[in-house]
This record gives C-alpha cells, sequence and structure tokens, in this order.
C-alpha cells in the first residue's frame, strides 16, 4: 500500500522552517560554540546538535512510529541500519564548515525513506531563501517551479561539483587531487560548495551536470538523490554500478551517459563504512 506523503511533506516544511530560522539566529555570531568530531577540521556547533533535535522531537510527536537517523545522534563509528520502517534522515546543517565561517552555503538535508526508498526530500538553504523540495512520482521543485536536469550528455560540456572534504586523509586526498588533475582538462569546469546535499540540488535545478565524492555519509546525500532522481538524473556508485547508500560513495549526474564517462575517468576510494 503506497502511503499519502502530501502530510508528511507538510509536517517536515514546517519544521524545516522553523530550523532555518534556529540557523539564521546563529549564522553571523562570530562566537559559535564548536567541538571537533574525526579531526580538526570535521566540526560540530550547538545549532547543529539543537537543529536535530528540533526536527526530531517535531517529528516524532507527530509520527511516533517512524524511526530517525541523525547526523550528530549517531554515535560515532556506529554502522547505520536503514529499514522498510517510515525514516527520517536528517543532516541538521550539511556544510557546518562554512556555517562555521559565515560563509553562506548551508542547508538543512531532510529525507523520509520507506521500504528502503526516499519518499520525500527537502534541502533548504536559509541564509539564501534557498528552498528544494522532491516528491516521489510528483517532482522536484526549487522555490516551488518544478526544476528538470540540465540533461547534459558529454563531459567536455559539463560542470562538475567536488569536494575535498573535511578529512585528514592521505589517500583520500592523493585520490581527490588526481580526479581534480584529470577533470581540469576534460571538463568545462570544477565546482565546491561545501555542502552534498548543495551540490546535488544544484545538479538536480540544472546548473550543474554532475556530482561524485568519496567519504560523504547517507544524511549527507539522502534528500540530494531523490531532488536528482525526480528532477530526470541518475544516481549511482562513483564506479559506475548501483548506489549503495550505506557506501560513503555517490556521484548523480544529468543523464546515465555522463555518470558512465564520469566514472569511467575517476580515480576510485574506498572509505570504510564507519570510519
Ligand atoms: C559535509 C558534506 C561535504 C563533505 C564534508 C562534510 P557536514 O557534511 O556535505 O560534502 O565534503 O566533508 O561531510 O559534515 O557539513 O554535514
Amino acid at each position: 500500500m503506497s502511503l499519502n506523503t502530501d502530510k508528511f511533506l507538510e509536517s517536515a516544511l514546517s519544521v524545516a522552517k522553523q530550523a532555518g530560522e534556529l540557523i539564521r539566529s546563529q549564522f553571523n555570531n562570530r562566537n559559535k560554540t564548536i567541538t571537533t568530531k574525526e579531526c580538526d577540521i570535521d566540526l560540530v556547533t550547538e545549532t547543529d546538535k539543537a537543529v536535530e533535535e528540533l526536527i526530531i522531537n517535531s517529528l516524532s510527536k507527530e509520527f511516533p512510529d517512524h524511526r530517525f537517523i541523525g547526523e550528530e545522534t549517531t554515535a560515532d563509528g556506529k554502522k547505520v541500519e536503514l529499514t522498510e520502517v517510515p525514516t527520517w534522515i536528517i543532516d541538521p546543517i550539511d556544510g557546518t564548515l562554512n556555517f562555521v565561517h559565515s560563509f553562506p552555503h548551508s542547508c538543512i538535508s531532510l529525507a523520509l525513506f520507506i521500504n528502503k526508498e526516499p519518499s520525500i526530500a527537502i534541502v533548504y538553504n536559509p541564509m539564501l531563501e534557498q528552498l528544494f523540495t522532491a516528491q516521489k512520482g510528483v517532482g522536484a521543485f526549487y522555490n516551488n517551479k518544478e526544476m528538470k536536469v540540465s540533461g547534459k550528455q558529454n563531459l567536455s560540456e559539463a560542470l562538475i561539483m567536488y569536494e575535498v572534504g573535511t578529512f585528514r586523509n592521505a589517500e583520500r586526498k592523493k585520490v581527490t587531487l588526481k580526479n581534480i588533475d584529470t577533470l581540469v582538462d576534460i571538463a568545462h569546469g570544477l565546482r565546491s560548495t561545501g555542502s552534498a546535499a548543495l551540490n546535488m540540488a544544484m545538479v538536480a535545478l540544472g546548473a550543474a551536470d554532475a556530482y561524485f565524492e568519496f567519504g560523504i555519509h547517507v544524511w549527507d546525500i539522502a534528500a540530494g538523490e531523490l531532488l536528482v532522481t525526480e528532477a530526470g538524473g541518475v544516481i549511482m556508485d562513483p564506479s559506475g554500478g548501483p548506489i549503495d547508500r550505506l557506501s560513503r560513495r555517490v556521484l548523480v549526474a544529468s543523464s546515465k551517459e555522463l555518470g558512465q564517462q564520469l566514472s569511467a575517468k575517476l580515480s576510485q576510494f574506498y572509505p570504510t563504512p564507519v570510519d
């Protein structure tokens, strides 16, 4: 039986707007309370934690049988498990390092998975009032106007989103720099927002043509996946195979042809699922 997801989207939008006000209220605070996680550039602020708590408290009251996977309530090293139960996957502030620097490219990323598939998605940058939404089988929208991928099929004409990431891993750095070196000679250009979700939103909007990254987590990409696929794009593993949302690897593109061309040029990196 397919659930009517309108109610879920309505509730998610309401709490995302409240969360946006909270983020905006702290955005220009030069004395944010910051702690480090995996390394000195993997940061979390009190606002990240407060936003995640707001979202979980609000949605769990309304939907007590739902489950939650949140960046800040998933213990480091704990393996994430996605089941058939309706599950909200939350990154309270995607682009936390940007938020710490008051660099206005951060967003709330919120998705509802039902039977292990994305059904609704919200990516909301409250600093720039950029609201990206998607509903399975309905479409993808930017500030309530339908959006579509560019449809680009050739790497030589493509703007590629990438990330250096917030890790201090020598092997990952080597692969990242190798891929940048390869792509600067064959793509139209490379861009990086500092947020996986906003990178995926740019592909869904048709403003960029592909994005790939090694080392992200499921909460970084859960909403962006539905934005891209409902806008007509594709998601895959960077090797060209099917996506494994818990593998910490992702590639989205405006077309299957472009995704495969990009995949063929990439040097690969395989993060351990929970490191
Ligand atoms: C960020 C991702 C980004 C990645 C960063 C970080 P966060 O998420 O959106 O793609 O490169 O290392 O993981 O930590 O800001 O929620």
